[in-house]
């Protein structure tokens, strides 16, 4: 079935495509790999030996949860940003004994089966799913307004952000909650480049897969004609921008069209797909200072791989 919404995202998701391929280095904004079948292999991704990012993630989370909710407090609403599929939130809101949760996702299909599935496993929860865009600042229902809160934004998916963007994303979310609201982010760390490598070019060739399924989505959605086999999954990483990348790599000079343009590649030339920032437990401190938010706890593992922190509005960043 086809919603407004489905079809508002088409054109936007056609824009930015004819727009990427223009420009001299080609680039496609990260968030539309998560179609259907990009969401499906991104789960799978999570389970891959060499992805250290959910496993380690989820045992912060079994491990700490509790501890958040004595710090923070529990009765508040939780809203989470990117909700996805949710795996992460019933360990969560139990532990937080939310008073209701907003999971907010721009993929209303995914919004409506999360909601399902956690209806069923918390039957007692109040859930008041939004289907928005995260990166600005969204109205929440009138039922939860004014109450305390606190945001989820697990999966370090602020890495996905250039550091100026994800100072403005973290501004957005403290505008979305309101008042002298609670954040609980999770944050991949900086560590040796062949682990994070390793886990963006798994051996199994899911990521490949991942990446490459996002010129298969050009040929089903936007008429396209793109050569997949022209094309090659790559991950580098940048270690003057401290983010792993990924690329689809022309193998050969390749010319096709989508979205009723025409574009070309010389052989090595890449489209630019997505970013994964990693940071340090400094940088990721300073990060949430610069977005008015103030630190009060960070958890991570005994190997250093992945940090989740606990930040709080802070009245005292208003300039006086
Ligand atoms: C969902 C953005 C957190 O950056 O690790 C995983 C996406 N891309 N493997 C990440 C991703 C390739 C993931 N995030």
């Amino acid at each position: 079935m086809t919603s407004v919404a489905d079809t508002l995202l088409d054109s936007d998701f056609a824009d930015a495509v004819v727009r990427g391929l223009s420009q001299p280095r080609k680039v496609i904004p990260a968030r539309y790999l998560y179609d259907r079948r990009g969401s499906e292999l991104f789960e799978e991704i999570t389970e891959l030996p060499e992805y250290y990012p959910t496993r380690t993630e989820t045992g912060l989370l079994n491990a700490h949860a509790p501890e958040i909710g004595r710090i923070a407090g529990t009765g508040k609403v939780v809203v989470e940003f990117g909700s996805g599929s949710s795996t992460k939130t019933p360990v969560f809101v139990e532990a937080l004994r939310a008073a209701a949760y907003v999971p907010i996702d721009i993929s209303a299909s995914f919004l409506r089966d999360a909601a399902a599935r956690l209806a069923r496993m918390l039957p007692e929860l109040d859930i008041l799913p939004v289907a928005a865009d995260f990166t600005k600042p969204i109205a929440l229902p009138s039922a939860v307004k004014g109450r305390p809160m606190i945001g989820f934004f697990p999966g370090s998916t602020i890495g996905n952000l250039t550091h100026a963007a994800a100072v403005d994303l973290l501004r957005a979310f403290r505008a979305t909650l309101g008042g002298e609201p609670w954040l609980a982010i999770g944050i991949d760390l900086r560590k040796n480049p062949r682990l994070i490598e390793a886990a963006y070019d798994d051996s199994a060739g899911v990521t490949a897969a991942f990446n490459l399924n996002l010129l298969a989505r050009i040929n089903r959605e936007l008429d396209g004609n793109i050569p997949l086999d022209a094309f090659e999954h790559r991950a580098p990483w940048n270690d003057d921008l401290g983010r792993i990348e990924m690329h689809l790599a022309a193998t050969r000079d390749v010319r096709f069209h989508a979205g009723g343009e025409t574009f070309s590649l010389r052989e090595g030339e890449t489209i630019h797909t997505e970013n994964s920032h990693k940071y340090t437990i400094e940088e990721a401190r300073l990060l949430a200072r610069a977005a008015g938010w103030r630190p009060v706890r960070y958890w991570t593992d005994a190997r250093a791989l992945f940090s989740f922190h606990l930040w709080r509005g802070d009245a005292d960043a208003m300039e006086p």
